[in-house]
């Protein structure tokens, strides 16, 4: 029963996995979508004998992008970090921090302004008009309703304009993930951090602070460079599920517009989505002890055939079982007939499958 159960995972991840063919066809560059196609067509014939030879030959094909090999990117000076004497939020490459931005920037400052100007010019036009050189004889003036309705009234009315981008912003910044989100689990240690990739099969590695010497010999600033960053495709929803393992930590990437605690015990989420590429650091905002500040985040955005590459270098799959969903919905006339069937089976399913057993195992025995 339970191999059975196995089987049938393993067999509906693999159909995944033709789906993911498609997904992969139309990035291929225009040029090489033919050779893709009559490298392909003999395949289909020889699927089930010649599939471990064909293998190989498959994937150079299906992902051109495979001779771009990982190479960590310079950071661009002044973009995502902070820059001497700087006073506004750093460029934002994310949706909900462009809104942020914006809704700061275009609603709060000038409200915040023009309140501030308005209360100080009546306080110096009441010092100066009312001091008590120039009226010996002071007023005895209490309560005027009409006044005090309009002083009740306009504070009312300024919050309530406010509220309605405000409260967007917020159901923005906690509107649940898509399916195609690229899942990473982040936890945070005593004083370092640790990512995850679980659906491309990549499992925890370290991200700890560069010293002094290595970040100005790798040309990046020093207290924020790491030996190994978080790297992610560009303009693709990322999911992170933060954890602590020993105190709350607090995982912060100001250019994303992104702040979550790491809490041990709990598994709390947020996304984002970067949209250019780039290097943007953070670091940890929860007091955490002694190393607290020598415990920053670079995360690496890459345009995705780089990223494939990355993951990759990792001994990971780029195309996880998550990244099959929108398959199916991915039209690619050019290779969907010959290219896609015979490209993937061969090689992904080999890939997938021991992934997928661990990932059924426990599912089976409930
Ligand atoms: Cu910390």
């Amino acid at each position: 029963m339970k191999s059975l159960k196995t089987l049938v995972i393993a067999a509906a991840l693999s159909l995944g996995a033709v789906g993911v063919g498609h997904a992969q066809a139309p990035a291929a560059a225009p040029v090489e979508a033919p050779v893709a196609a009559t490298a392909a067509n003999p395949a289909p014939t020889a699927v089930d004998t010649a599939a471990p030879t064909t293998a190989p030959v498959a994937t150079e094909v299906a992902a051109p992008a495979g001779d771009a090999t990982y190479v960590p990117m310079k950071p661009t000076p002044g973009v995502g970090q902070p820059i001497d004497a700087g006073i506004d939020f750093q460029p934002q490459v994310s949706p909900v921090g462009e809104q942020a931005y914006w809704f700061n920037h275009v609603i709060l400052l000038p409200v915040i302004t023009i309140i501030t100007l308005i209360v100080l010019g009546l306080m110096l036009w009441a010092m100066f008009r009312y001091r008590a050189k120039a009226n010996p004889v002071p007023s005895k003036t209490t309560h005027n309703t009409f006044i005090e309705i309009i002083w009740t009234a306009i504070p009312v009315l300024i919050l309530a304009v406010i509220a309605v981008p405000s409260i967007r912003l917020l159901a923005q910044q906690y509107e649940p993930p898509s399916k195609e989100a690229l899942t990473i689990k982040v936890t945070g240690y005593q004083w370092y951090w640790g990512y995850a990739y679980p659906d491309q099969g990549i499992g925890e590695y370290v991200s700890k602070m560069l010293t002094e010497d290595q970040a100005k010999a790798s040309g990046e600033p020093h207290q924020l460079a790491v030996d190994n960053r978080m790297v992610v495709p560009v303009g693709r929803q990322v999911k992170l599920i933060i954890t602590g393992a020993d105190v709350i930590h607090s995982f912060a990437v100001p250019a994303f517009w992104t702040k979550m605690d790491a809490v041990p015990g709990r598994a709390n989420e947020t996304t984002f989505t970067a949209n250019k590429v780039g290097v943007y650091y953070g670091q940890c905002s929860e007091l955490c002890g002694v190393d607290h500040g020598f415990m920053p985040i670079a995360v690496e955005v890459l345009p995705v055939d780089k990223w494939e590459a990355w993951v990759r270098s990792k001994g990971g799959n780029p195309a996880g079982p998550v990244a099959a969903v929108p398959a199916a919905a991915a039209p690619s006339p050019v290779a969907a007939g010959a290219a896609a069937p015979a490209a993937t089976p061969a090689a992904t399913t080999t890939e997938a499958a021991p992934a997928a057993a661990p990932a059924a195992a426990p599912v089976a025995t409930n």
